[in-house]
């Protein structure tokens, strides 16, 4: 199995090659260069969900956040736990999106 380079890959896998680049630009700074430790996950959340989360400043904030991703309660978010943030967020936008779009109309 190869990747595809970004010259034929599709928008989904585009968005899923994006998704891995992210991670990886910030679990690499420090400690486990494959998971990202507190201050990774608040740089991240900061500089790449700060429309979606608001205030992750917040350091309670950011707590609950690692609290509800580290679900094997290692201290760090994995890739996995990660995706599960991303999955979660995109479900509630979706839910949104098809909520606005279905006010307008009338059937
Ligand atoms: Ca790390
Ligand atoms: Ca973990």
């Amino acid at each position: 199995m190869s990747l595809p380079n970004s010259e034929n890959a599709t928008t989904l896998e585009n968005a899923m090659q994006l998704l891995i680049q992210t991670f990886h630009k910030y679990s690499g700074n420090e400690g486990d260069k494959y998971t990202l430790s507190r201050a990774e996950l608040k740089e991240m959340l900061t500089a790449e969900l700060g429309n979606y989360l608001g205030n992750a400043q917040d350091k309670e904030a950011v707590d609950k956040v690692m609290g509800d991703l580290d679900s094997n309660n290692d201290g760090e978010v994995d890739f996995t736990e990660f995706i599960i943030l991303v999955g979660a967020l995109t479900v509630a936008c979706n839910d949104f999106f098809l909520e606005f779009n279905d006010k307008p109309e009338k059937k």
